[in-house]
């Protein structure tokens, strides 16, 4: 029997997919007997309290007047190495490199001999965008090489940070993953649904933190499209910086009665169920957590053919891969499926079989072991690429 480790999880709190993948990691971790330290300036939504081996740590962010911008990577260092002196931490599990492994590797110099070994999880535009920008790509590079276990959670990110990043940091393949449970068609509630369309109407629906890599018009012009030849109504879950011009598209479009924005403060796992397409027109997308969740529910996902969505949606089968901006094959497809509830009852069925790949405790065991790997003794790291 193994010991049980002592893990400081380090994430972004606010709605976005890495923010949940560490939250449900670490609850899954401590589940299993490990102790988890989840650090962040506040509560991720996903990390319920009560739980006796998961335990919160605030950043504290001082302000001062000679700070136009807080030195935030600072503070979380200070707190990662009061945290790694109070508890026995084995490991600092960063989730998005920017800034999360670079405070780790400031605190874990603050420790000196012996302090955390340091795995950082890539989990997108941190590799893909972000850490692209000429302000971010050396430091971010200099934290991959500086990190001790290195996971990415789509085989097209782990060739981007080869790619364009380093050769010489390997990053593992660790897929995201769906609780089968919690995520599930057998949630679905006819009474909520009616709250939001008629039995005749088609419900569709978008996730996201509607940043400009969502590309949240596009979704509204595919609705367009659908609402033209199919009785539907959209609900666009999830909140940010686009939310205003895709209000103000679905108003100029005539859609106003037709979309309910509900914000990010929602179950989603009540509401994914009622869904009967989720659309997911990316930009840019390393995995698409989202669509998981989707389809876990056994809704069929229209996404665009980018980034790492094509190693979780198999075209025509469990899903859709259109080309990027085509929202009108996006409509289309929707409506021809509309039209054939066989053929759409086929596609649901096979995008929660296909959810099933990704289950939970499958994907967390693969970071047991690669927490276990980096702190044998003789570690070594491997490039393991592998689409289920
Ligand atoms: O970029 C976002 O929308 C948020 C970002 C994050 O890191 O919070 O999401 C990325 O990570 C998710 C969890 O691993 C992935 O499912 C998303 O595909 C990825 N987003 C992009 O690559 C744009």
């Amino acid at each position: 029997m193994e010991r049980p480790l002592g893990i400081a999880i380090i994430c972004h709190p606010t709605i976005g997919g890495s923010g949940v993948v560490a939250a449900e990691l670490g609850m899954g971790l401590a589940d299993r007997g490990h102790d988890v330290h989840v650090v962040s300036y506040v509560r991720p939504v996903r990390v319920t309290e009560g739980h006796s081996r998961v335990h919160f740590h605030e950043v504290p962010i001082a302000r001062y007047p000679l700070f136009q911008y807080p030195p935030y990577t600072l503070a979380l260092a200070s707190k990662l190495s009061t945290v790694a002196r109070q508890h026995p931490i084995d490991v600092f599990h960063a989730h998005y490199a920017i800034p999360h492994t670079a405070s780790a590797y400031l605190a874990k110099q603050m420790l000196g001999e012996n302090g955390p070994k340091i795995v950082t999880t890539l989990h997108g535009t941190d590799i893909t965008l972000l850490g692209l920008d000429e302000s971010f790509y050396d430091i971010t590079r200099f934290c991959l090489q500086q990190s001790d276990g290195i996971s990415a959670v789509s085989n097209y990110l782990a060739r981007e940070t080869h790619a364009r990043f380093c050769t010489d940091c390997p990053a593992e393949v660790i897929h995201n993953f769906v609780d089968l449970e919690r995520f599930n068609p057998k949630h679905f509630d006819a009474a909520l649904r009616t709250k939001y369309a008629c039995p005749d109407e088609a419900l569709i629906g978008h996730l996201s933190n509607f940043r400009w890599v969502k590309r949240t018009q596009d979704v509204i012009k595919t609705f367009h499209y659908i609402a033209r030849h199919h009785s539907s109504k959209l609900l666009m879950i999830g909140d940010g910086p686009d939310r205003e011009t895709a209000e103000r598209l679905a108003d100029e479009l005539g859609l106003k009665s037709r979309v309910h924005f509900l914000g990010s403060d929602q179950d989603i796992d009540e509401l994914l169920p009622l869904l009967d397409f989720f659309l997911l027109p990316s930009e840019q997308e390393s995995f698409g957590l989202a669509a998981l969740e989707a389809m876990a529910c056994g809704v069929p996902v229209i996404a665009t053919d980018v980034g790492g969505l094509p190693e979780l949606i198999q075209h025509e089968e469990s899903g859709f891969l259109l080309p990027l901006g085509d929202v009108e094959a996006m409509g289309r497809t929707a409506c021809e499926l509309l039209k054939n509830p066989e053929a759409h009852q086929r596609v649901r069925a096979a995008a929660r079989k296909r959810s099933e790949y990704f289950s939970q405790s499958d994907i967390i065991d693969r970071y047991e072991r690669l927490y276990r790997r980096v702190l044998a003794p003789s570690h070594q790291e491997n490039s393991v690429a592998t689409t289920p």
